[in-house]
């Protein structure tokens, strides 16, 4: 009799979960998900043979960030020679699996390979650029959003940047990167990425939401803001954090939680990765969130157990309460897929108009132009160069660039450089060729000396 009842309640309580909105999910990413984000870690290639680590990353996560792997002195270990042994395992790792890849990072006063540390003025400046061109472009097409530039600003109450090499090449190398990178790969999002940017009040955190909204208001081409939040007693959540992510997210860029630990134990912490996450929630633009690293034992902070799971992979109470914040989430509003076919049996048919609707040609004839964009500083520059098809489409393109004298091209993206000095014939590549009618393709070259002046005559093929 009491079991009887007891299934009765079971199976009541069964019909109501089953009837609920949206079930509760069992793991981080998937509970991300449902409103549209995703959950990843920072992961390092050596533990990727640590059966307790691979165990919780492929459950739990859906998407990942190289924590060392595919910084300067890793993918540039001498000037001009590029290694993407262990930065592809992770890429790979993750688009295997069908997850959202973060690039980490491209222009760093840190880490950088001694040949880089050496160098100063113009020629870092070319070499910077000549990094971020020559690793966006390698990874064109696979990584979700790229942390262009990490921790330019200054701590404290300065307000300013801080003090590097880079720096010292003048105040727009951050917006050179961001171009380059833009040029290499047109299709992920260009994040500004730094610390102690959390507490809407702090300096910092201003003198960065400055420098975004000069940013967008001078059309720099910048997507995204990554807020570190590591948080310890010395940087601690505060409640205006969502003030912060809103107030960046209204500039016009997306936000990101990029590298995600919270120092302390128990209730504490759980309680603060529930606000954490909470705020997140509560800026559509906050599209994600990464945990720096998988178990408490992974964490270049392990001493201050700041992440999700203990070393023996059991989840923490920090766990719980994240998870929990995840699924109270709003669903996404179900954007309208792909429209379903119309019945199969065909209906009273309406014959086709015999003459076909007017088209409006793009503008620009037959053939294509092309348009340059430069950015420059004192003794270099990048070219943008920007390919349109007139009112066919075209199969391939050539561009002729008068490079003038005392410049020099010395690395070109997106097309094939025929020499480098006087005129320069640019050439599609076999990915870029093919161009329909009205459309754009860009491509891109750095040089040395004076770029202003060029004027590019495009013929289609
Ligand atoms: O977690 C990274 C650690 O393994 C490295 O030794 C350290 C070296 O700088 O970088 C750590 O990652 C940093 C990240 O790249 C940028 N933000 C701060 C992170 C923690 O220091």
């Amino acid at each position: 009799m009491a079991m009887a009842a007891a299934s009765a309640l079971a199976v009541g309580a069964a019909v109501v979960v089953a009837n609920s909105a949206s079930a509760a999910e069992s793991t981080l990413g998937a509970a991300a998900a449902q409103s549209g984000r995703y959950f990843g870690a920072a992961i390092t290639v050596g533990k990727l043979n640590d059966n307790t680590y691979t165990t919780i990353l492929n459950r739990e996560f859906n998407s990942v960030t190289a924590e060392n792997e595919m910084k300067i002195n890793a993918t540039e270990p001498n000037q001009n020679q590029f290694n993407f042994t262990n930065g592809d395992r992770i890429v790979n790792w993750g688009l295997s699996r069908g997850w959202k890849v973060r690039g980490h990072t491209l222009a760093w006063h840190s880490q950088q390979p001694a040949w880089m540390e050496r160098m100063e003025g113009s020629a870092l400046r070319s070499a910077m650029l000549n990094h971020v061109t020559r690793v966006a472009s390698y990874y064109r097409g696979k990584i979700h959003s790229w942390d262009v530039v990490n921790e330019a600003f200054a701590d404290g109450n300065s307000g300013g940047r801080r003090d590097s090499n880079l720096q010292r090449t003048g105040n727009d190398w951050i917006e050179a990167a961001f171009r380059a990178a833009r040029a290499a790969d047109p299709e992920a999002k260009l994040c500004y990425n730094d610390y102690n940017t959390d507490n809407w009040t702090w300096a910092k955190t201003q003198a960065v939401y400055r420098m975004v909204q000069d940013f967008k208001q001078r059309g720099v081409p910048i997507d995204c803001v990554g807020f570190q939040s590591h948080f310890n007693s010395g940087s601690p959540y505060n409640s205006n954090y969502r003030t912060t992510l809103s107030s960046f997210a209204a500039l016009g860029v997306d936000v990101q939680i990029t590298e995600l630990d919270i120092e302390g134990s128990g209730a504490t912490q759980a309680n603060t990765y529930r606000n954490v996450v909470n705020d997140c929630l509560a800026v559509a633009r906050c599209n994600g969130i990464t945990v720096w690293g998988v178990r408490d034992c992974d964490s270049w902070r392990s001493g201050g157990t700041p992440l999700l799971f203990e070393c023996n992979g059991n989840k923490k109470q920090a766990y719980n309460s994240t998870l929990e914040a995840l699924n109270s989430a709003t669903p996404q509003p179900t954007t309208p897929g792909p429209t379903t076919p119309g019945p199969t049996t065909p209906g009273p048919t309406t014959p086709p108009p015999t003459t076909p609707p007017p088209t409006t040609p793009p503008p620009g004839g037959s053939g294509c132009s092309a348009t340059v964009s430069l950015n420059q500083w004192n003794g270099g520059f990048v070219a943008s160069v920007r390919v349109t098809a007139g009112s066919s489409a075209i199969n391939s393109w050539a561009v002729t660039m008068n490079i003038p004298s005392g410049a020099s091209v010395t690395n070109t993206w997106n097309a094939q450089a025929s020499g480098s000095t006087g005129s320069v014939r640019f050439a599609n590549v076999s990915y870029n060729g093919r161009v329909n009618a009205g459309q754009t393709t860009e491509f891109g070259f750095q040089g040395t000396g004076s770029g202003s002046g060029m004027s590019p005559t495009c013929t289609a093929g």
